[in-house]
């Protein structure tokens, strides 16, 4: 048995004695109050759903596990001579609440390694998809057939117990999660470089796929290392983790689960707003007449943007009131290793013009950056400017926390999710 299923195995117990009792103490206190507001409104601010793996503070921004981002990337293990975390070290992290030794880090990118290969048959069918389908439905559409091989499927059919769910359900997530690297990029190269896939160099995850798009060099796997652990959780109640969570619920096996919440992130007010800024900072320097462009011009653009009726995508979030330390940190990486970048330089004055204007908004509640104001332009700098295929590599990501979830909502027993919904005729007559 892995070393990372044997822990987890070891926790499961000790986590189902301690939801008890905190259900038996805490069961009948109240989270929160729901006004008829928040019921047209989107469910902001309703505190209804439980998730393990990591939390989201409005001011300070996202824990995974009780780590902040710095905190991850000071102790989690890394790649032979690379800063950032190894995925795979942020995905034991979610899966266990500890940070894992170099070892156990390391026998998570062999395991994914060995489990990494796709069928030829599901190879040819994502072959055959148009060019012109966009690379999230290219994505959804191959994990939907991917599915056929789901553990979980077939041990439900066979009449599993319900206290083993979480172990077909852990190993389809594993499945997965190695599987993605060689689905993901073998979708970019057949959309952009003639079908011309590369074969896994059988690195550590991140670097496996920064090859596999085509890129060798040590910054770019860095960045890729970067990228998959900062875009993988962000508590439960976003609109990707809690699409997986809830399908999830109906014991939907993994794959048909985290379809789901890749549809949701194909979303431009969620996680397409990393393609809709790239596009956005495009149209801005045809339109100005290329860089550098003046403060006058930009505020001048910002407001046609919101006059037109359109939202400055990278900007504003649903929970969090200050600027998202996801941003701050690849802003770190850009100051690092591309400082003289034009469009980064672009996105420095951004950050100064937008907060301002959009908080001067009174319906706007947040006018600060977030995580997908900067990704793009980090990504177009090492050459990777196909910005429709920018969320792709957001769920490659985000595979790693709602599948850790996922596989402790099963372990917990978490039931079927079903609010309770009213018609506006029931609220006039009944409030
Ligand atoms: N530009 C223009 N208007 C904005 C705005 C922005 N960046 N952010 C919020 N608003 C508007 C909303 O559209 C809403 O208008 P409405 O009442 O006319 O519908 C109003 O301000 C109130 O919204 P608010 O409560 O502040 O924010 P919400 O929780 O409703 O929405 C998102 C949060 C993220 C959807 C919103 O800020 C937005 O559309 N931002 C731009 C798109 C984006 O960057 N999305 C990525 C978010 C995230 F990081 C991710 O999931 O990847």
């Amino acid at each position: 048995m892995s070393l990372l299923r044997k822990r987890v195995e070891e926790l499961i117990p000790e986590k189902q004695e301690e939801v008890k009792a905190v259900r038996a103490e805490k069961g009948d206190k109240v989270l929160c109050e729901v006004t008829v507001d928040q019921a047209y409104g989107g469910m902001r601010g309703v505190k209804s759903l439980v998730t393990e793996t990591s939390l989201l503070d409005p001011h300070e921004g996202i824990r995974f596990r009780g780590l902040s981002i710095p905190e991850c990337q000071e102790q989690l293990p890394k790649a032979a001579g690379g800063d950032e975390p190894l995925p795979e070290s942020l995905f034991w992290l979610l899966m266990t609440g500890e940070v894992p030794t170099q070892a156990e880090a390391e026998s998570l990118t062999e395991e994914w390694n060995a489990r990494s290969e796709v069928p030829e048959h599901i190879n040819k069918i994502i072959d055959s998809f148009p060019k012109t389908l966009h690379p999230m439905s290219q994505l959804v559409a191959a994990i939907g057939v991917l599915q056929e091989g789901s553990l979980f499927a077939k041990a439900y059919a066979d009449g599993v117990h319900k206290s083993k769910y979480w172990e077909t359900t852990y190993e389809d997530s594993m499945n997965l999660i190695a599987k993605l690297p060689n689905i993901s990029s073998r979708i970019y190269r057949n959309t952009y470089h003639n079908g011309d896939v590369i074969a896994s160099p059988g690195e550590d995850w991140g670097a496996n796929i920064a090859a596999q798009l085509g890129y060798d060099s040590h910054e770019v796997k860095e960045l890729m290392r970067l990228y998959m652990f900062l875009h993988s959780d962000h508590e439960g109640g976003n609109a990707s983790a809690h699409a997986t969570h809830l399908v999830g619920s109906t014991l939907s096996d993994p794959y048909l689960s985290f379809t789901a919440g890749v549809t949701a992130l194909a979303g431009p007010l969620h996680g397409l707003a990393n393609q809709e800024v790239l596009r956005w900072l495009n149209v801005v320097i045809d339109e100005v007449g290329g860089l550098p462009v003046s403060d006058e011009k930009l505020t001048e653009y910002i407001w046609d943007t919101l006059n037109s009726g359109r939202v400055v995508p990278g900007y504003g979030h649903a929970v969090l009131r200050t600027d998202d330390p996801r941003y701050t940190c690849q802003q770190q990486f850009a100051l690092k290793h591309m400082p003289e970048d034009p469009k980064f330089k672009l996105v420095k004055q951004l950050h100064e013009l937008v907060p301002p204007i959009l908080t001067s908004i009174p319906k706007i509640k947040s006018g600060a950056a977030n995580v997908d104001a900067h990704s793009g332009v980090l990504l177009t700098h090492y050459g990777l400017t196909e910005d429709n295929y920018y969320t792709v590599l957001f769920a490659t990501s985000r595979a790693l926390g709602v599948l850790a979830s996922l596989t402790w909502d099963r372990a917990l027993g978490l039931p079927l999710e079903r609010p309770k919904s009213y018609t506006t005729e029931w609220i006039k007559n009944n409030m």
